[in-house]
C-alpha cells in the first residue's frame, strides 16, 4: 500500500515514521508513506496556504488552490502504485467516525491520499472537487487532522499481512474478539512475572495448566469487561443485561431508550473494575 500525506507541519510525521508498527510496516516493504508539504504547492510568492473567511468570523480558512494542485501532485507521483486507484480521505472533525471496520476496509486498499486541514477548516470548493471520505477520529476538538492522519496509518500498517510479528494479535485484541453472536468484546486483563508483586497475585486459574479452563476464564473476563466499560458494545446482543423494550415499543424516542439502557448497566452501585473514570460530563 502507497500512502500520500498532505500537510503544512511534515515534520509531525517524521519521529511517528520511523518508530514501532509504522516502521516495520515500510521496513517490510508493506507499506511506503510519502508527506507532502502543502506549502510547497502555494502558487504565490509569500508560500501563503490561508485567508480570512468570506462572510467575516474568527480563524483562517486553507485555500483551494495549495490544497488541489498538492494531491494532483502527490498522485501523479509512481502512478502505477494503486493500479489507477486512490482512495482520498480528509482527517476532519465533520467527518464519519474511523471505527475497526473502516480501518479494515482503508487497509486493503493499495493507495490513500491523505489530506490534514489546519486553521479553522478547507475552502469547500477543494473539497467539493476532489471528493474525499470524510473521516474524526472522535468527538473531541484537535488543533489539525495530523494526529488523525497518524491514527489512521497506524491502525492500518498494523494489518499489512507479515506486520505483526505474531500474526494472532492483531485477530485477537480489542474489537476484533467476538462473542458467539457477533458482538465486538473487549480484551480480558493479561499477567506476567512475578507471580506475586506488591502483595498482588495472578489469578489461580492462569497458573493451573488447564487451558481450556482458562479460554473460558479469559471469555468470561472479556464478556464482563465489555458489560462494565462498553455496555453500548452489546446492546443488540443476547450478552447484555436485560433491556427496555425497543424504542417502536415505547413512546420514548430510541436515543433516550440508549441512554436509560447505559445507564441501567453501568450503575453506580456495582464496583468499578478499574479505579479511575474520566469524567463525561452531564
Ligand atoms: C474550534 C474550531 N472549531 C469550530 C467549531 C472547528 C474546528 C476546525 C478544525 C475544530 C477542529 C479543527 C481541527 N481538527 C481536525 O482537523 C481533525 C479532528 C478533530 O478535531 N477531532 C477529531 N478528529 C479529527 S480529524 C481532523
Amino acid at each position: 500500500m502507497r500512502i500520500d500525506v498532505l500537510t503544512i507541519f511534515p515534520d509531525l510525521f517524521t519521529g511517528f515514521l520511523s518508530t514501532s508498527i509504522p516502521a516495520i510496516a515500510i521496513e517490510q516493504g508493506r507499506i511506503s508513506c510519502h508527506t507532502h508539504d502543502i506549502r510547497a504547492y502555494a502558487a504565490n510568492k509569500h508560500r501563503k496556504v490561508d485567508d480570512r473567511p468570506f462572510g467575516g468570523g474568527p480563524g483562517m480558512v486553507m485555500m483551494c488552490q495549495p490544497i488541489f494542485d498538492a494531491v494532483k501532485a502527490a498522485e501523479s507521483q509512481d502512478p502505477a502504485a494503486g493500479g489507477g486507484s486512490v482512495v482520498r480521505v480528509l482527517l476532519t472533525p465533520q467527518g464519519e467516525r474511523l471505527t475497526q471496520p473502516r480501518v479494515e476496509w482503508l487497509a486493503q486498499q493499495p493507495r490513500l491520499t491523505l489530506l490534514c486541514g489546519h486553521y479553522e477548516g478547507i475552502d469547500e470548493r477543494v473539497i467539493e472537487e476532489l471528493r474525499p471520505l470524510e473521516i474524526s477520529i472522535g468527538d473531541y476538538v484537535l488543533s489539525g487532522g495530523e494526529l488523525g492522519a497518524m491514527v489512521l496509518i497506524d491502525a492500518v500498517a498494523r494489518l499489512q499481512p507479515g506486520v505483526l510479528g505474531h500474526e494472532d494479535s492483531a485477530a485477537e485484541d480489542s474489537f476484533s474478539v467476538r462473542s458467539a453472536d457477533g458482538a465486538p468484546l473487549l480484551d480480558c486483563p493479561h499477567y506476567t512475572r512475578p507471580r506475586e508483586w506488591n502483595g498482588r497475585e495472578v489469578p489461580d486459574i492462569l497458573l493451573s495448566g488447564d487451558h481450556a479452563a482458562v479460554d473460558r476464564w479469559r471469555d468470561a473476563q472479556r464478556i464482563e469487561r465489555t458489560r462494565e466499560r462498553r455496555p453500548d458494545l452489546l446492546l443488540n446482543s443476547p450478552l447484555a443485561e436485560p433491556q427496555p423494550l425497543p424504542a417502536a415499543n415505547t413512546n420514548k424516542p430510541a436515543a433516550q431508550v440508549a441512554r436509560a439502557t447505559r445507564s441501567t448497566a453501568s450503575s453506580s452501585d456495582d464496583a468499578p473494575l478499574h479505579g479511575q473514570t474520566a469524567p463525561e460530563g452531564a
